[in-house]
């Protein structure tokens, strides 16, 4: 029988342990498919963060790394200076891209380093419980808003809309992954992203709105139409930036 489905060689074989409905695995899935086509298995280095996606190390079958907790894109600056033939990226949540590495995320952007981010945007940090994140919505509740996130818990940070005013990025999207249609949009995203680093034209970031069923209290399916109508509207899917000319 014909084979219409197989793992991408750039996972390894070994289960995802996130939770049912959790789009953290449809997003490595995409991230390993585009390294299987573009034929870069052999020479990306992938750099973990710290939050669910921390066993990063384990589903890629890449050379990995694994960084401490907002300090993720100042590893991969640190691996691509010392290995510029490679293909470096990293993959962090919300809580360890926008809270407590800003500062690495904001700096590696405006230097225009030549590597690119997977930023995956649940809106809430995953793995210790379901705190307020940067990217909580205004009215969301979390264990620490328990009433819903107000004004005195700050504005809700829209990290692609800033990041794209830096003159060193050259390339910044955001996307979804509430219906195939979407996914498909991801996947193209996230090659434009490895492309442009393949291509030499600085920093790239692909912000993926994903789901944390398990934290926000829903279903896995009204976690996606969650995404589609609430996070959406707030986060609107788009390209922020792009090099001129090249596509
Ligand atoms: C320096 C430091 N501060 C806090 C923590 C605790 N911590 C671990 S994961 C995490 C939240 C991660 O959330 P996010 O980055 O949004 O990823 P998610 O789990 O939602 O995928 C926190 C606060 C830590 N491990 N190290
Ligand atoms: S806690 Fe949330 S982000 Fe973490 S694996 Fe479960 S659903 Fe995904």
């Amino acid at each position: 029988m014909a084979e219409i489905l197989t793992r991408p060689e750039s996972l390894t074989k070994i289960p995802f342990h996130y939770c049912p409905g959790c789009t953290h695995g449809i997003a490595h899935r995409l991230v390993a498919e585009v390294i299987d086509e573009l034929g870069l298995m052999e020479k990306t280095i992938g750099v973990a963060s710290v939050g669910c996606s921390v066993l990063a190390y384990d589903y890629f079958n890449l050379d990995m790394q694994q960084a401490a907790h907002g300090r993720a894109p100042a590893v991969a600056t640190g691996i691509k200076r010392a290995l510029p033939d490679r293909i470096v990226f990293t993959y962090q949540g919300d809580g360890d891209l926008a809270s407590i590495g800003m500062g690495e995320i904001v700096h590696a952007a405006g230097r225009g380093e030549n590597i690119t981010v997977i930023f995956i945007n649940n809106s809430i940090y995953g793995m210790t419980g379901g705190q307020m994140a940067p990217t909580t919505l205004m009215g969301q509740k979390t264990t620490t808003t328990p009433e819903g996130r107000t004004k005195d818990n700050g504005f809700p940070l829209k990290v692609s809309e800033m990041l794209a005013t830096l003159d060193g990025v050259a390339y910044i999207a955001r996307v979804a992954l509430f219906d195939p249609g979407q996914v498909i949009k991801a996947k193209k995203a996230i090659k434009t992203a490895f492309t442009v680093q393949e291509k030499g034209l600085g920093f790239s970031l692909v912000e993926i709105l994903s789901t944390c069923p398990t934290n926000w209290g829903l279903s896995p399916v009204k976690a996606l139409k969650y995404v589609k109508e609430t996070m959406a509207q707030y986060y609107p899917p788009g390209e922020f930036k792009k090099p001129e000319g090249v596509w």
